[in-house]
Formats: C-alpha cells, sequence, structure tokens
C-alpha cells in the first residue's frame, strides 16, 4: 500500500520484534472491515448484536482487570527528566524500549498483524496529523475505523514524508503486572502492552492526540487540548465556536450535544457538534484561532446517558456502533446499562457475561450493576443528528470564547470571565474539580487537573503553562476570551442550584454576548461575574436571588482556595511562569 521507506523499514522491524503469522494492511474498505466483523463474531471476541433495532452493531467485553485508563502505568519517556515535569511519570527512552521490547518479543506469534494507517483530522487538512498503529486486536482495528479515518488514503497523503506517528499495541497476556502506556515524544513514538481497553489502545485518541501532539504542538506552535467543540447558532443564523475544558464526570460529551431549551429552540437557537473531547487549535491566516476535532467519532461512557440527558449522544449509538462492557439484553439481543431507562432487562448477561436480572441490583454496590461504570460506545461522529456541517471540513472553526470548568460545591461562581488571556491561562493553571461518591476515595476532594491535561500533557506542565501565554501573546486582541464555569454549586441541604443540562446554554449564550461586547457584568476580585439579570431564566423555575446565590465570590473561601493554588504551583518551581505567579499575587491582593 506504500512505497514509504520509514514506514516499511519501521513494520519490518515491528514484524521481525513480534514475529506475527501474517500481515494484513488495513485499506479501509467496507469489504475488508466487514471480513473482520465476521472474524471477530467468529472467535467470541465480538458479539453481533440486533440488526433491525441496532443494525451493524456489536459488544465486546475486555477482561476484567482492564477496563480503564491506567495513569500509574502511563509513562512520558524523554531524554530528561526535567522534561516529562512534575505531573508525568518518567522513564529514561532506552530503558523503557529495552523493557517494552522484551515483554513484547514474539507475542503475535500464531496471531495477526495488522496495520492501521491513520489520519487524526480529515485527511488532507492542513490541521490534521498522520498516524499508524501496527496492532494484533480485531477489536483496536475496529474501533479506530470509527474513532478515526483510516485507509490507502491516508499513506497516499502521507507520500514520502517521514512526518507520522508510530504506534505499537501488543495485546501480550493482558497482565496488568507488565501493562505499559508509554509515549516518546521526541521520537513520535507511542508504544502500548498488555491491554486492549480503548483508552489504553486506541492509540490515535489520548497517546497521540493528547500527549504526543501536545508536545508537537508546544515545539511547532499550535495546541492540542482536551476540550469539546460546538457551534452555538443564534436565530439569525450566525454560528459561535467555543471550545471547553473538563475533566472527567463533568458532562463534557453532554454540553457538546445539548439541546437547547424550549423557548430558545422556538427562537431558532441551535446547538453544533464539533467534537466532544478534543480540540487541535492553531492560529489561522486571519489571525484568529481556529479548531478541529481530530477524531471521527465518539468514544463516550455509557451508564447515565439516556434520551433525557443526552438524546444526540443516544442516537449516535443507534447504528453502527460498538459497545464496550454494557449488559446483553437476552430477550431481544440489545444492549443496556444503568440509566438508560427504568427497565432492565429480566433476562441478561452482565457486562462480564454473567448471568443478571434487576433483582440482582444493590444501588450502593458497584459488582452489583449489569453495565461496568466505565462502559464505553464507540459511536461514528456522523450518526450524531447535531454534527456540524464544519466537522468534517477540516479548515477549522474559529474559536470565540474558551471555557474552562470543574465541579466545585461551593467556590466557583456559575460563570465568570477572566480579565485577560494571562488571568484566563491562570485560572486553567489553577482549575480543579472534586471526587465525586462515583470513585473510590474520600469525597468532595479537591484535585487540581490544570486545563483537564492532568493525566494528557506530553511535557512538563510548566512549558505548557508558558506555552500557552506565549499563544496569547501571538493572537493579541485577536485572542478567545477565556471564560471558567462551574454547574455544580450546592445549595445548604447540598442539592444542585442550577438545573444543568440544555439549560445551560442561557450561560453559553451570556459568554457569547460577552464575547461581543453585548452583556453587561460586575468586576470582581476572580474576573467579570455577570448580574443576576443577566442571565435570562425565561421559563426556569428558579428566582433572582437563586440565581444570585450561585454567582456570589465569597471572599474568605477564596482566601483558601488563594492558599491551595499556591501550594499547587510549588510543585512546578522554577518552570511556573512568572506572569502566573503575579497572577496569584493579584488574586490574594484583590480579596
Ligand atoms: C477520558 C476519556 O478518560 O475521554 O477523558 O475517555
Ligand atoms: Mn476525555
Amino acid at each position: 500500500m506504500t512505497n514509504n521507506k520509514n514506514v516499511l523499514t519501521w513494520i519490518n522491524e515491528m514484524k521481525e520484534l513480534v514475529k506475527p503469522d501474517q500481515v494484513m494492511w488495513i485499506d479501509g474498505s467496507e469489504e475488508q472491515l466487514e471480513a473482520l466483523r465476521a472474524t471477530a463474531v467468529k472467535t467470541g471476541e465480538m458479539i453481533k448484536l440486533n440488526e433491525e433495532l441496532l443494525p451493524g452493531c456489536y459488544l465486546h467485553r475486555t477482561r476484567p482487570n482492564d477496563v480503564a485508563r491506567v495513569e500509574d502505568r502511563t509513562f512520558i519517556c524523554t531524554t530528561k527528566e526535567e522534561d516529562a515535569g512534575p505531573t508525568n511519570h518518567w522513564c529514561a527512552p532506552a530503558e523503557m524500549y529495552k523493557k517494552l521490547y522484551d515483554i513484547a518479543r514474539g507475542s503475535y506469534q500464531g496471531r495477526t498483524m495488522y496495520v492501521i494507517p491513520f489520519s487524526m483530522g480529515p485527511i488532507g487538512s492542513p490541521l490534521a496529523k498522520i498516524g499508524i498503529e501496527v496492532t494484533d486486536s480485531i477489536y483496536v482495528v475496529l474501533n479506530m475505523a470509527i474513532m478515526t479515518r483510516v485507509g490507502a488514503k491516508v499513506l497516499d497523503t502521507l507520500g514520502d514524508s517521514n512526518d507520522w506517528v508510530r504506534g505499537f499495541h501488543a495485546s501480550c497476556d493482558i497482565d496488568p503486572e507488565k501493562r505499559y502506556i508509554c509515549q516518546f515524544p521526541e521520537d513520535n513514538t507511542i508504544i502500548s502492552v498488555n491491554s486492549a481497553y480503548g483508552g489504553n489502545v486506541l492509540l490515535g485518541k489520548k497517546c497521540f492526540a493528547l500527549r504526543i501532539a501536545s508536545y508537537q504542538g508546544w515545539k511547532e506552535g499550535w495546541m492540542a487540548e482536551h476540550m469539546l467543540i460546538l457551534g452555538l447558532e443564534n436565530p439569525k443564523g450566525e454560528v459561535k465556536y467555543v471550545a471547553a475544558a473538563f475533566p472527567s464526570a463533568c458532562g463534557k460529551t453532554n454540553l457538546a450535544m445539548m439541546i437547547p431549551p424550549k423557548y430558545l429552540r422556538e427562537k431558532g437557537y441551535k446547538i453544533w457538534t464539533v467534537g466532544d473531547d478534543i480540540a487541535w487549535m492553531r492560529i489561522g491566516p486571519d489571525g484568529r484561532l481556529y479548531a478541529i476535532n481530530p477524531e471521527n467519532g465518539f468514544f463516550g461512557v455509557a451508564p447515565g446517558t439516556n434520551e433525557k440527558s443526552n438524546y444526540n449522544a443516544l442516537e449516535s449509538t443507534k447504528k453502527n456502533t460498538i459497545f464496550t462492557n454494557v449488559a446483553l439484553n437476552l430477550d431481544n439481543n440489545t444492549v443496556w446499562w444503568e440509566g438508560l431507562d427504568k427497565n432492565p432487562p429480566e433476562n441478561a448477561l452482565e457486562w462480564k457475561g454473567n448471568p443478571w436480572n434487576p433483582s440482582m441490583f444493590v444501588k450502593a454496590d458497584k459488582s452489583t450493576y449489569a453495565a461496568h461504570p466505565n462502559s464505553r460506545f464507540t459511536a461514528p461522529a456522523v450518526n450524531c443528528p447535531c454534527i456540524s456541517s464544519e466537522f468534517d471540513k477540516g479548515a477549522g472553526v474559529p474559536i470565540s470564547a474558551i471555557i474552562f470548568g470543574g465541579r466545585r460545591a461551593k467556590c466557583t461562581p456559575l460563570v465568570y470571565q477572566s480579565k485577560s488571556w494571562e488571568n484566563g491561562v491562570f485560572i486553567g493553571s489553577a482549575m480543579a474539580s472534586e471526587t465525586t461518591a462515583a470513585a473510590a476515595g474520600a469525597v468532595g476532594v479537591v484535585r487540581r487537573d490544570p486545563m483537564a491535561m492532568l493525566p494528557f500533557c506530553g511535557y512538563n506542565m510548566g512549558d505548557y503553562f508558558r506555552h500557552w501565554l506565549e499563544m496569547g501573546e501571538k493572537l493579541g486582541d485577536k485572542a478567545p476570551k477565556i471564560f471558567n464555569v462551574n454547574w455544580f454549586r450546592t445549595d445548604d441541604e447540598g442539592n444542585f442550584v442550577w438545573p444543568g443540562f440544555g439549560d445551560n446554554m442561557r450561560v453559553l449564550n451570556w459568554i457569547i454576548d460577552r464575547c461581543e461586547g453585548k452583556a453587561d457584568a460586575t468586576e470582581t476580585a476572580i474576573g467579570y461575574v455577570p448580574k443576576p439579570e443577566d442571565i435570562d431564566l425565561t421559563d426556569l423555575d428558579m428566582d433572582m436571588e437563586t440565581l444570585e446565590s450561585i454567582l456570589t465570590v465569597d471572599s474568605e473561601t477564596w482566601k483558601k482556595e488563594a492558599a491551595e493554588i499556591e501550594e499547587h504551583y510549588k510543585k512546578f518551581g522554577d518552570k511556573l511562569p512568572a506572569e502566573l505567579r503575579k497572577q496569584l499575587e493579584t488574586l490574594k491582593a484583590n480579596l
């Protein structure tokens, strides 16, 4: 499929190392993918679901010890430890290559080596990048064929160039003790061994599109961010785009595909989804910041997804989707997960494949759930009813606003605008979210997750902050405005005050109006906060006092917050840009 010498040399090296029985190049044709689906069904790797109710859909189960990303086994392997920084696990490249090659040596014997050429971003887009993943898993091939653009066209576009990312995956024995997810940013290389779970093995996603790409962006002057991208259309038909970063469990996919409240829909407001997880952003010819979604599908968390919480995501999963670790309804050969509807199947297999019925469910005990809490759907983006017409164009969309957010019961107001780009970078660098009962460990503990990139930044986070500041200098007055939102403020009884979901559109409208100089705000110590009357509450059962209660900035709470940020900053040492320290000092003085 290619004469590219660098590609052929590397594939040969990998072949010599793992000794497959045969090599299959993924050409992207439907015939080849269909044959692979048939093979996977035959071997039991995938279960074909009801063709009438879920056409083209399959169920896959991972090993019970292989159900999530493994941050403690994820490494950034740079020559100098300092370049990986204080927030990443580091190992010297030579040592890690040796360890991984020793683990993977000969491990494809009796198996097929699949070679997947893939493009992150529309093929040929000036913002896109190419990778080649080698794997011994059909599940990986079929997921990559949904999540990225794969096939011969990618190699045609690559030509003789050596600008591509090497991704090597070996399932080995799925041994958690020998599981490693390693990025070698200086070599454009990723190696993942002993896992078969999506986030660890779909190497285009977190490994390339965030860890490797963030490093490339630092070196090449662009940005790879853990952000959704959405377009907000007003009744005049004008679309404004925003990019938003949230840590996990804060509703990123829901916001990306939100349905506006009825009164706004009737006026003609619409939301268009460009991406739900990753944004690659570059300065365009007009000096503005343009973003593409490098992915081609959604790798979404299934539990909690339903017609109300996210109609568009659910619709996206109704055809040509791979489900992982959800329950199988044996009566009609469809899938189910907690929170899908109120009709759990009476006759089912839970995510591990054991018999299950609703009487076995104990809410407090996750081990009784039918679907794994991190069970997933891999759905083609084209299935999404609100996919943006810009999604596939490759030119990128101009970003008017960047939004940071987290889950904070008390501290952070519903929304506020930073005072400048620098101040916005400060806000992003101090971003935090409270742990929930959904995860093991103490509830309400604040975890700092700068720009939601803590597990995904492929280099020293101090340098990453500096890169953000430099991008702002280049963008000058064309820079997007930076905001922070918090949908999770609670009242004295601990109930969420803001309704969230589609009603978040009310906040987005204020954000867009601020970008256009059309909305008012009050200047506070932390930034510009809307006056209660600036947020449209039409048709919402909420009074001004209640709204005001989640817009307040309490000095005492924020003094504690500033002290915590100071502590958080200590780990970056000399790498912390002086501008950010100055921002912190200014905040303290303002308070
Ligand atoms: C994540 C994901 O873990 O998108 O952030 O899967
Ligand atoms: Mn993510």
